[in-house]
């Protein structure tokens, strides 16, 4: 019997809000899956993924990463790595963070990360696909690379009908001229581990082998929340036949998030009863009123909240107010993050542009070194329509209000 654990997307670095508590929690959820590898003895551990939030981590970032990777190769379990867009480098002369693990003997992963790279174990074959390689799915038959019996995929890849079925994402939105389905991956596996869909999605036919994205470790953001309110891996069970078993184990060191919504009064009454959940962490709180909400109750509702994190019951807050026919806006704590700042100043771009310049903007501030992010940032301003007067708008309102 050979027994791994399937994880992916841990993101290790990422700070969402700005907040070192959040920075924590995914180091928090790294460390509770190395945890389960060794209290269940399992042969490896597969990732596949977006192991590193970035392909140029900080030193704290590492540190986190080896301590935990020295605890796996000191009880002899194998550590395989797909690499992900997030971690590969943008430039091939800098190397990746994932060739650091290698060089300290602490994870295998693709020598080459443009081509399907197999791993040898017990009875069984690994055939890894970096992100730059995942395309060789649909063109590859696992057959020609081994000659094992049982042979597990392990791909950091978006089959689009997995994001449609998982996140609602039309297809035609996914992927371009190169867009990958499940009915493309060639060849059979006995297990196909997955990683780049946050959103938890697996594929079980009888008579097919499992097709699996566990999801994101923890959540980058409310929307990865309102999808699945549960972070998990895999535990993975084959033998010589092939493919046994495979079980969700539910990550519990996940923090808790509380998402509201309804009019004032609703609102104010769940807002009321807020406690800190027994033995978790303190919550993340977003808020949204559909309604009018005058000063007063917004003021109201904004100290309540402010309470509640001053207090450590909760950590951090956002609340949104959708009125009719009036553009949405937005209110954070006076917290000095990146992410609440620029909320800020596009607070009056539509809800959409406003979201994925919050996100384009921080990456880039985060990365303003890292040539292929500019010039993805230039891309985006390029390609989606009204980025540009969005932020044009934004600085000339913001500044003279
Ligand atoms: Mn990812």
């Amino acid at each position: 019997m050979f027994r791994f654990i399937h994880v992916s997307d841990t993101h290790l670095g990422a700070r969402p809000l700005g907040l070192v508590e959040r920075e924590r929690d995914f180091y928090e959820a790294f460390k509770w899956v190395i945890d389960r590898a060794l209290e269940l003895r399992v042969d490896a551990v597969l990732h596949a993924g977006d192991m590193f939030h970035s392909s140029t981590p900080r030193p704290l970032t590492y540190i986190y990463a080896i301590r935990e990777l020295r605890r796996l190769a000191g009880a002899g379990v194998r550590f395989i790595v797909a690499p992900g867009n997030h971690e590969l480098p943008k430039a091939e002369a800098l190397g990746s963070p994932i060739r650091v693990l290698e060089d300290l003997g602490l994870a295998h992963a693709p020598r080459d990360p443009g081509r399907p790279h197999v791993v040898e174990l017990e009875g069984l074959s690994v055939i890894v696909f970096s992100e730059w390689a995942s395309e060789y799915l649909s063109r590859v038959d696992p057959a020609s690379l081994t000659r094992s019996r049982v042979k597990v995929g392990l791909a950091h890849v978006t089959l689009c009908d997995a994001l449609a079925e998982a996140e609602g994402v039309p297809l035609e939105r996914c992927g371009g001229p190169r867009r990958m389905l499940s009915s493309m991956v060639k060849g059979s596996y006995n297990y196909l581990a997955l990683g780049d869909i946050h959103t938890p999605w697996e594929h079980r036919v009888p008579g097919a082998p499992p097709m699996v994205y566990p999801g994101s470790t923890e959540y980058l953001d409310v929307g990865e929340y309102r999808r699945n309110s549960s972070r998990y891996v895999y535990l993975v069970e084959l033998d010589d036949g092939g493919f046994v078993r495979a079980e969700r184990l539910k990550i519990e060191t996940v923090r808790p998030w509380i998402v509201v919504e309804g009019g004032y009064q609703e609102v104010s009454r769940i807002i009321e009863s807020i406690k800190r959940p027994p033995g978790s962490k303190e919550p993340i709180v977003y808020v949204t009123v559909k309604g009018t909400l005058d000063q007063a109750r917004r003021r109201s509702l904004m100290a309540r909240l402010d309470a509640l994190r001053g207090d450590g019951v909760i950590l951090h807050h956002k609340l949104d107010v959708e009125e009719r026919g009036e553009p949405r806006r937005v209110y954070t704590p006076q917290t000095l993050s990146l992410e609440s700042m620029l909320e800020k100043l596009l607070e009056r771009c539509g809800e959409g542009i406003r979201r994925d310049l919050v996100q384009l903007l921080t990456t880039l501030l985060n990365n303003s070194g890292d040539r292929a992010v500019v010039s993805s940032f230039v891309r985006a301003l390029e390609e989606r329509g009204g980025l540009v007067e969005c932020i044009d708008r934004a600085f000339r309102e913001g500044f003279s209000r």
